[in-house]
């Protein structure tokens, strides 16, 4: 047994430039850390990120409260534990925190502590962190979803839905799947210029033109796919964040113009457009709590994937609560906003003995750190989004996956979609 002699933390800062915390967690002799990341189209049931509110050095987004929190109270609890016991130190986190959304310590503080274990223990193996999770054999590579156009809260252009995204559905391996998605972003670079648009990027490094049409966008990347020469909804498909809880008022949505619509003239809308631009998977379409929306539209659009995120925030409660409602068939996963890996790790379950397909995910605000590379490949996580070829805090996750393909050798797949 290796047990954990220390734990300290810092404060460090996310891809955003916002204050974020780095765990760093010690053994005898080796030590692991981790650095939790940050949304910015946040759930209202996600749980709690901490921040020095009254600290005005950092106009209140400073972490100093919950980096000392883990310097003194975490490492002390944490003293002399089983490192290979995950379950049991996220339990010992969960319950020092006590409360339902983790508003006493922070699911930010508790997260970077969890993952710096999970890494330690992998590292004392001396086996890589993919394969320390759930999946002890035949692993699998996630298809990319990569994020080529931004919108939303995560650019400062008019566009209302916030991911534009395109998934490499024909890859028959991970470096290839790499591959295509470099081609279509070059060609969208290209046409972007040619037009004499900005191909400056947003938050997760996609293109921020400025322009304010869904359509526009949509336009612009099945272009670029036939210029990289694929053929849209063949060996490339396009998918969506519209994350809609920022487009929604009094039960209407102003998803495809500035006008809000209802919930049955919105519906007509996107199977309007997934038939124009072969969309295969769409993120978030209704509001958090517009359960019956999300049903509906799961029934009439059978055939595309409908991913929870913002409905489900990582949560076994709302997961089971969208299964019973039948609200969608792909759940959206992100480390922090349940706040520990056990927990994660327990709704991947769940997600995949119902069904559902598992999209692991990174946050807007992200860093150098690439654990969610592994998680996607030791859960067999079937797609993994991670923004785009651009800023390192993206490519660092492609990149950690071309590795664990080599690291597989022959015995590299990719999942199925
Ligand atoms: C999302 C995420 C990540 P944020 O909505 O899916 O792309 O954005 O981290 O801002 O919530
Ligand atoms: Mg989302």
């Amino acid at each position: 047994m290796s047990k954990i002699t220390r734990v300290i933390a810092r404060q460090v800062f996310d891809s955003r430039g916002n204050p974020t915390i780095e765990a760093e967690v010690f053994s005898n002799e080796k030590s692991s850390s981790a650095i939790c990341p940050s949304g910015a189209s946040t759930g209202s049931y996600e749980a709690h990120e901490k921040r020095d509110k009254k600290n005005k050095k950092y106009f209140g987004k400073s972490v100093f409260g919950p980096v000392k929190y883990i310097n003194s109270k975490i490492s002390k609890k944490l003293l002399n534990k089983n490192v290979h016991n995950q379950e049991l130190i996220d339990s010992i986190l969960i319950n020092l925190d006590g409360t339902k959304h983790k508003t006493k310590i922070g699911a930010n503080a508790i997260l970077a502590v969890s993952m710096a274990v999970k890494k330690l223990s992998s590292k004392i193996k001396k086996i890589p962190l993919y394969k320390n999770f759930i999946i002890k054999k035949n692993f699998k590579l996630p298809f990319p979803m990569m994020n080529i156009i931004n919108g939303g809260v995560h650019a400062n252009n008019k566009l209302r839905i916030q991911e534009f995204m395109i998934r490499p559905d024909g890859a028959k391996n991970f470096s290839e799947a790499v591959r295509m998605c470099f081609l279509v972003i070059q060609c969208l670079k290209k046409i972007i210029s040619d037009r004499g648009m900005s191909i400056s990027v947003g938050d997760e490094g996609g293109f921020a033109p400025m322009i304010s049409s869904n359509e526009e966008a949509l336009r612009l990347i099945v272009k670029s796919i036939e210029k990289a020469g694929f053929k849209n909804g063949k060996q490339i498909s396009i998918c969506l964040d519209v994350a809609a809880n920022e487009l929604y008022k009094n039960r209407k949505y102003s998803i495809h113009s500035k006008k809000y619509l209802n919930v049955e003239q919105t519906i007509n809308k996107y199977i309007k457009l997934i038939k124009k631009f072969k969309i295969r998977s769409i993120e978030d379409p209704f509001f958090e709590n517009d359960w019956l929306a999300w049903s509906r539209f799961n029934k009439a659009t059978k055939k595309i994937q409908i991913v929870g995120d913002d409905l489900y925030v990582t949560n076994l409660e709302r997961l089971k609560k969208g299964f019973l409602y039948e609200s969608s068939n792909s759940i959206l996963i992100k480390l922090n906003q349940i706040g520990t890996v056990s927990e994660t790790l327990d709704v991947i379950r769940f997600a995949n003995n119902i069904g559902y397909k598992t999209v692991i995910s990174h946050r807007s605000g992200d860093s150098e750190d690439t654990f969610i590379a592994d998680l996607a490949v030791g859960t067999n996580s079937n797609q993994i989004k991670t923004g785009s070829l651009s800023r390192s805090e993206r490519v660092s996750k492609y990149n950690q996956l071309i590795r664990i393909e080599e690291d597989l050798g022959s015995n590299a797949r990719m999942n199925y979609l």
